[in-house]
């Protein structure tokens, strides 16, 4: 892929039109923002199309009804987001990668009139940083704070700060309005999200950030296969941190997906593998692939980051029991870890290879503001800078222990290069020759079409290209489930082949 040449529609975000004074708002009137990030360079720019976020569809559904809401994604290549009418109350939400377009577009809506409310991870782990942009804060789940702050703007008594933790049973959330997403413009619009939290607490995760406390809670299956149903789409993708934290409730979740007769992918973690037999109930429920954050191949790194996982010399039987079950492998792994050497690079791709994942996506170790791992990096005198734009995982913001902030930079290039490169995708092509015709449309389609991407998602092309591609690996992937209920274990072989895209 050539990884130096990228759109300017990739790089920048739109231009905001100075406006000198403030207009008339339209009352009872609300836009919501998922803004602009620039993409990295070295992975596939079609990513941010595969999984919509579920946030602010899962507030809108919490509009009182005598609002009007309105979604606008920047990252969708439309322009910057309408300002005419001017909408009483504009919702951002901020990450720390776009912390800094978020304050700008901030600031371009209060300079004409509209009152700004801003929530999202960067607001629970910066909330003193983002108060200065904002009318007011949503710290914490947003869905429990959306109508209460619109009604007060209503009633003109807004507060500076709202806070909603995590702990409250979210069975009774409305479904995400999923009919605000452009339909053309995403693979799927079916992003679910079945349970929040995750049962480990890994010192480099989000999870782990101060005073955000997110116990495991789950939905009930029932409201999950109503939402799948409902959105009307052969492809859903699971967007929960991990969906496999309760191995009991997964396998209730299967038995309840499996007759729909469509296809998903999970972000879970390995010991999900522990139970061939759950393993085999998620390939029945229709699960074409998982997104399985390896994080590195060394053991004395899970240690320290303080992951419950098994062995790494276990992972490859367990990446085979996934393929046995025609479930594809998207392996995340995080370089720099402070027992991360030189080798680390080609290791990691080596093992990617031989053990044939479908998919990779490596990340930059990075330390999350209010993370264990940022504390650290701290006291020890390692954070280079704090400009959280470069808080992607795709730039070094640290001191590595045994490489330099350029050795890290390049191999993480180098580790993309190599997977995304022809001789790679052919390596690990599936061992079913009828799988491969899928495999290799959509891995070209993914990893070596950054040239088209930003003409996709600008004219909405997304789903008309990927659609026949989805249906082909559904009705694959029945005869396969077919197959697997009349053998009771699966001969070896790949799964079918929708990437799973993961973050
Ligand atoms: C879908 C997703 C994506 C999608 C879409 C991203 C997007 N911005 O639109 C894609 C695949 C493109 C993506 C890419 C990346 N992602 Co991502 N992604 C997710 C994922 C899996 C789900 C998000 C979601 O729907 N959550 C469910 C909703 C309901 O929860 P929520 O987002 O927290 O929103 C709630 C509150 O925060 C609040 N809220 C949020 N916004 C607002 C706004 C207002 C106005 C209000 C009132 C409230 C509010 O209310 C919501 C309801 O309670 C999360 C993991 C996760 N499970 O959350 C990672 C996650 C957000 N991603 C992450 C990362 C690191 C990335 C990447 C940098 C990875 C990479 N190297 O490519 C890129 C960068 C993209 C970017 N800058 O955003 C990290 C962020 C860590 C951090 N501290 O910032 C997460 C947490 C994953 C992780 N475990 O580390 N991602
Ligand atoms: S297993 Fe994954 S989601 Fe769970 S705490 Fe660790 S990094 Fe976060």
């Amino acid at each position: 892929m050539p990884t130096g040449w990228m759109p300017r529609a990739m790089r920048e975000p739109p231009n905001l039109v100075p406006v000198s004074w403030p207009g008339p708002v339209k009352p009872c009137s609300a836009l919501l923002v998922n803004p602009f990030y620039p993409k990295d360079p070295h992975a596939s720019f079609g990513k941010h199309v595969l999984t919509p976020s579920l946030a602010l569809t899962s507030i809108a559904a919490s509009t009182p009804e005598n609002w009007d809401v309105r979604y606008w994604d920047e990252n969708l290549l439309q322009g910057p987001p309408p300002h005419e009418p001017l909408p009483a109350v504009v919702g951002i939400s901020v990450h720390l990668t776009f912390a800094e377009r978020a304050y700008e577009l901030a600031r371009w809506y209060r300079a004409q009139g509209a009152l700004v409310v801003l929530g999202g991870l960067h607001v629970i782990s910066c909330p003193e940083e983002c108060a200065r942009h904002a009318d007011a804060l949503a710290i914490g789940d947003g869905v429990a704070l959306w109508g209460e702050i619109l009604r007060d703007v209503e009633q003109g008594r807004l507060q500076r700060a709202y806070r909603a933790d995590f702990r409250r049973p979210y069975r009774e959330d409305p479904p995400p309005r999923r009919d605000l997403l452009a339909r053309d413009g995403f693979l799927t619009t079916t992003s679910l999200i079945a349970t929040r939290g995750c049962h480990n607490r890994c010192g480099f995760c989000y999870l782990a950030t101060e005073g955000l406390h997110m116990p495991y809670l789950m939905r009930d299956v029932e409201q999950i296969v109503d939402e799948f149903q409902h959105d009307g789409q052969p492809y859903g993708v699971f967007v929960d941190n991990n969906l496999g934290s309760r191995p009991e409730y997964l396998r209730r979740l299967c038995h309840a997906l499996r007759p729909l007769e469509k296809i998903w992918s999970a972000a879970v973690s390995i010991d999900v593998t522990d139970d061939p037999d759950l393993v085999r109930e998620m390939a029945l429920a229709g699960c074409t692939g998982v997104f399985v954050g390896f994080e590195s191949l060394h053991n004395d790194n899970i240690t320290a980051a303080g992951k419950k996982s098994p062995r790494t010399e276990d992972y490859a039987r367990r990446v085979e029991l996934l393929h046995r079950n025609g479930i594809q492998v998207n392996g995340s792994f995080v370089l720099g870890f402070d027992h991360d050497r030189e080798d680390v690079f080609e290791k990691t791709v080596d093992w990617v290879e031989e053990n044939r994942l479908e998919c990779a996506t490596f990340h930059i170790l990075t330390p999350y503001p209010g993370t264990p791992l940022f504390s650290q990096m701290e006291s020890e005198g390692r954070l280079l800078h704090q400009d959280w734009s470069k808080y992607d995982t795709a730039h070094v913001v640290f001191q590595p222990k045994h490489l330099t902030p350029e050795q890290l930079a390049e191999g993480y290039a180098w580790c993309y290069q190599r997977l995304f490169s022809h001789a790679s995708i052919w390596r690990r092509r599936p061992r079913d020759y009828r799988a491969m015709p899928a495999y290799l449309a959509m891995s070209y389609l993914y990893k070596r079409s950054n040239w088209l991407w930003h003409l996709l998602i600008k004219y909405r092309l997304t789903a008309r290209v990927w659609r026949p591609l989805v249906e082909l690996t559904r009705r694959r992937h029945l005869r396969f489930r077919r197959r697997l209920e009349r053998k009771g274990a699966a001969e070896p072989r790949h799964g079918s082949s929708v990437v799973s895209a993961g973050v």
